[in-house]
C-alpha cells in the first residue's frame, strides 16, 4: 500500500521512487492533472503522523501555478497529506525567490483558528511542478477539535498570563528598578514591552486545545519573550517557557562599598550567573559562593533578575567586577591572557569560612572571606586586594618566587605592588576593607612600610621563620624600593619593568639582590643602560640597602 511506502524511514541520500499509480485517489485519468506518479527523493518522519515532515522529489505531473492547484495538488494526494486542503488551509504568503521556485506558505487551521505551529509550505520550480513539502500538519485536529469558541476573553487571557510570571506590565516598565540608575547608566532605562495575543489552538502530546497564546516581551526586569498559552476554557496555563536564547549579558549590582556597577553576566534556563564569557579567554571568570562555609569551589549563586542588589550579594559582586578588571589590566597593557597566559578560567569563591580575616590564591582560585565586620569587611571589595591576590597566580606561573624568606618576601611585594598598580589612588593595600571603622587604615603601605610595622630598609631586615621567614614582613623592603622607582620614573615604566623582570628574568630562588638585578636588567632592556629611567632604579633600591 502506498502509505506504507511513504512512511518508511528513509536515509535522506536515499533515492526512492514511489510507485502511487495503483492507488485510485493519485492516479487521476483526466489529462490535466497535476498529480500521477510521485518520486520522492528526501524523506523526514511520517507525513501522516502528527510530525512534521519533509518531502522533495517530483512530486507533481502537472503544473501548479497558484493556491489554488495547490490545494487541488494536496487534495488529488488526500492520502498522503491527510487533512482538507479546501477547509483547513490558508494562504499566508506566497514568495518567488532568484531560482524562479515559488513557495506558498500555508496554516492550518479550524473553523479560522489556525493551529499554532502548524505551518506547511509547498514549494515549486520554475517550471510550476511541486518538488518539496515541508512544514507540519494535524491530521486529527479536524476530528479532535470539537469548540472554538472561547469560554474567557482576552484580556482576561493576558492578565493570567502575567499573573502566570509574578509580574504586573507595570514592573516592566520604568520606575521601581530603574530609580538608583545613576545618568551614566542611562541605557539600562531604555524600556519596551510588548504583548501581544492571539487565539489559536494548542497542540500538545496529541492533545489539542482552545488558547489564547500570549507573548510577553520586556527587557525589565530581566529580558524575556514569554510565549504562554491560557487555555481559553478556563484560563488555565496549557504551556508557557520564555524564548530568550541562553548567553551574554550584562547586569549591575552593588558592591561591598554600595557602589554601583556594571556586570558581565550570563543568562540561562530563566535565571542569571557570575560568569563571564565577553573575555578572549580559553576559560571564563566565573564567581560562586563557599557552600558550607569552606568547601571549595562552592556553588554558583544566581539572580532571576540580573539585578545584584541584595546586601547578601555585594561581596559576589566585587569579586566578579574586580577579578575582571585585573584581567583586562594584565591583557591591556602586558598583553597577557589571564595568569597562566593562555586563558584559564578565573575563579573566585567568596563568603568562604566564618567571620574569616583574610582571602588568599589557593593554588587554583581566589578565595575570600566576609571578614568579621570590625577587623575585615569582605576582603573582596578592594581593587588591590583583588589584584594581589591574582598576582600571586601570575608570579607562580611566572618566576615561580618560592613562598619562604626573601624570594617569599619578593611574592609578596610583587603581589602588593601589583595592587598599586590596579588601584594607584594611594600607596596602601586593603585600605577600603580594613577596619571599616577607622579611615585611613590599611595593611601595608609602600611608601611608608613602618606605618605597618614593617622595615624599609636591609638594617631592619626581620629573621624569623614564622610567616614563611616573614615574607609579610620583609616584603617592605622591596616594597618601599618600588615606591621609590615609582615615585621616580612613574607607574607607566614602573609597571613596565616590574612586569618584564617578573616573567623574563625572576626565577623561584631569586633574593632581593636578584630582584634588583632582574629590575635593572628590564630597565636596560626597555629604556637604556645608563638611561634616567635606569639610574632611578638603582637609586631606589640603593635607598634600602639592597645591592
Ligand atoms: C590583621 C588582623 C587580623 C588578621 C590579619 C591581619 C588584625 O589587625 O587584627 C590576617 N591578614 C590579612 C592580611 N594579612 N594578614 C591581608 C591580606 C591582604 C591581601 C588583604 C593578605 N593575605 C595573605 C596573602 O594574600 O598574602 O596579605 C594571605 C596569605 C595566606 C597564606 N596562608
Ligand atoms: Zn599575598
Ligand atoms: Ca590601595
Amino acid at each position: 500500500m502506498s502509505k506504507k511506502l511513504v512512511s518508511l524511514a528513509l536515509g535522506t541520500s536515499l533515492v526512492f521512487s514511489a510507485s502511487f499509480t495503483g492507488a485510485s485517489t493519485f492516479a487521476q485519468s483526466s489529462s490535466d492533472s497535476i498529480t500521477s506518479k510521485m518520486e520522492i527523493h528526501q524523506k523526514v518522519m511520517n507525513i501522516d503522523k502528527n510530525g512534521p515532515s519533509f518531502l522533495s522529489g517530483k512530486l507533481s505531473k502537472g503544473v501548479v501555478k497558484n493556491d489554488k492547484d495547490v490545494k487541488k495538488f494536496m487534495q488529488d494526494n488526500k492520502d498522503l497529506f491527510s487533512i482538507d486542503p479546501h477547509s483547513e488551509l490558508t494562504l499566508l504568503e506566497q514568495t518567488t525567490d532568484d531560482l524562479g521556485m515559488t513557495h506558498y506558505k500555508f496554516t492550518q487551521s479550524i473553523n479560522d483558528v489556525p493551529i499554532d505551529g502548524a505551518i506547511f509550505i509547498v514549494h515549486t520550480n520554475k517550471n510550476n511542478e511541486v518538488t518539496a513539502t515541508t512544514g507540519q500538519l494535524y491530521k486529527e485536529a479536524s476530528t479532535k477539535v470539537k469548540k472554538t469558541q472561547s469560554n474567557i476573553n482576552k484580556s482576561t487571557a493576558t492578565d493570567q498570563a502575567w499573573k502566570h510570571i509574578s509580574l504586573t506590565e507595570k514592573d516592566t516598565l520604568d520606575g521601581s528598578h530603574d530609580e538608583v540608575v545613576i545618568d551614566a547608566h542611562k541605557e539600562s532605562d531604555v524600556e519596551s514591552t510588548t504583548v501581544k495575543n492571539d487565539l489559536v489552538i494548542h497542540e500538545k502530546d496529541g492533545e489539542f486545545n482552545l488558547a489564547y497564546k500570549v507573548q510577553l516581551q520586556f527587557i525589565q526586569p530581566y529580558g524575556a519573550n514569554w510565549q504562554i498559552f491560557v487555555d481559553a476554557k478556563d484560563g488555565s496555563i496549557l504551556e508557557s517557557y520564555n524564548a530568550v536564547a541562553d548567553g551574554a549579558t550584562t547586569g549591575s549590582g552593588y558592591g561591598v562599598l554600595d557602589d554601583y556597577k556594571t556586570l558581565n553576566t550570563y543568562y540561562s534556563n530563566g535565571t542569571y550567573y557570575l560568569y563571564d564569557v565577553t573575555k578572549p579567554m580559553n576559560g571564563v571568570i566565573e564567581t560562586r559562593t563557599a557552600s558550607n562555609g569552606s568547601s571549595l569551589p562552592g556553588y554558583y549563586t544566581v539572580d532571576s533578575g540580573n539585578t545584584w542588589y541584595a546586601y547578601s550579594q555585594a561581596a559576589e559582586v566585587d569579586a566578579h567586577a574586580y577579578a575582571g578588571k585585573v584581567y583586562d589590566y594584565y591583557k591591556n597593557t602586558h598583553n597577557r591572557n589571564s595568569y597562566d597566559n593562555n586563558g584559564a578560567t578565573i575563579r573566585s569563591t567568596v563568603h568562604y569560612g566564618s567571620n574569616y580575616n583574610n582571602a588568599f590564591w589557593n593554588g587554583s582560585q581566589m578565595v575570600y572571606g566576609d571578614g568579621d565586620g570590625s577587623t575585615f569587611t569582605s576582603l573582596s571589595g578592594a581593587l588591590d586586594v583583588v589584584a594581589h591576590e591574582l598576582t600571586h597566580a601570575v608570579t607562580e606561573r611566572t618566576a615561580g618566587l618560592q613562598y619562604q624568606y626573601q624570594s617569599g618576601a619578593l611574592n609578596e611585594s610583587f603581589s602588593d605592588v601589583f595592587g598599586y598598580f590596579l588601584d594607584p589612588g594611594d600607596y596602601l593595600l586593603g585600605e577600603d576593607i580594613y577596619t571599616p571603622g577607622v579611615s585611613g587604615d590599611a595593611l601595608r603601605s609602600l611608601s611608608d612600610p613602618t606605618r605597618f610595622g614593617q622595615p624599609a630598609h636591609m638594617n631592619n631586615y626581620v629573621n624569623t621563620s614564622s610567616d614563611n621567614g616573614g615574607v609579610h614582613t620583609n616584603s617592605g623592603i622591596p616594597n618601599k624600593a618600588a615606591y621609590n622607582t615609582i615615585s621616580s620614573i612613574g607607574k607607566t615604566k614602573a609597571e613596565k619593568i616590574y612586569y618584564r623582570a617578573l616573567t623574563v628574568y625572576l626565577t623561584p630562588t631569586s633574593n632581593f639582590s636578584y630582584a634588583r638585578a632582574a629590575l635593572l636588567q628590564s630597565a636596560a632592556d626597555l629604556y637604556g643602560s645608563g638611561s634616567s629611567t635606569y639610574n632611578s632604579v638603582k637609586s631606589a633600591w640603593d635607598a634600602v640597602g639592597v645591592y
